[in-house]
């Protein structure tokens, strides 16, 4: 039996990012086709939390909403929540200008999954650490992909291919979390 995880998004690289963990777990992740809210606040766990809250009402089935976020350490974790706002404003070239002179180009891709559903609503976390290039690199993925470098490699996420980048993506390690999950309640008495 293959299980259903219907996700509140309008991204569909991410999507796709989440289906491929979900199906090592025999799930798959489809778009839930409800609106996602787009709350503002300090935290991406309050963001996915208010937003699955939110769909799981207005539609009356379990929803999941996957938020994430890019945090350079130069720029004391700016954009962080603030990155899909950031990314339409000043794309990647703002984020490189940013960091010109920069010695330190450390950062972070936080990943933050909320489930919401008769259980309440749980939440999941991945996170990877990476660098950021000087220039953008590949066409793969989607955001800031071409200028992040995770740990371990010397190419960036959208020089590889989506099962690459999923081995070490905050977005899938958030993923193989919720997959635990399900199996656990799946398991379960
Ligand atoms: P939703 O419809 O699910 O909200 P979104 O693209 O707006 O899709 P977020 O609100 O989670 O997603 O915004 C996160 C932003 O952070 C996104 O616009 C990208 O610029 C960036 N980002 C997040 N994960 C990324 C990844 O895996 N690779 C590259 N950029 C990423």
């Amino acid at each position: 039996m293959t299980g259903l995880v219907l996700f509140a998004t309008g991204n569909r690289h991410k999507l796709a990012e989440l289906d491929a963990v979900l199906r090592g777990c025999g799930y798959r992740a489809e778009a839930a086709g409800v609106p996602k809210l787009e709350l503002q606040a300090d935290s991406l766990e309050e963001i996915a939390v208010a937003a699955a809250a939110t769909a799981y009402a207005a539609a009356g089935r379990p929803i999941a909403v996957e938020d994430a976020g890019l945090f350079v350490d130069a720029l004391n974790g700016f954009p962080g929540p603030y990155t899909s706002y950031v990314y339409k404003t000043l794309g990647v070239r703002g984020l490189l200008r940013l960091l010109e002179g920069a010695g330190d180009r450390a950062a972070e891709f936080r990943s933050v999954i909320a489930y919401a559903g008769p259980w309440g609503v749980k939440v999941f976390t991945g996170r990877v650490r990476g660098t950021i290039a000087a220039e953008p690199r590949g066409s793969g993925g989607f955001g800031y992909d071409p200028v992040f470098i995770p740990e371990g490699e010397t190419r960036t996420f959208a020089e590889m291919t989506l099962e690459e980048k999923n081995r070490y993506s905050h977005r899938a390690a958030a993923a193989r979390e919720l997959c635990r999950w399900l199996r656990e309640a799946r398991e379960a008495p």
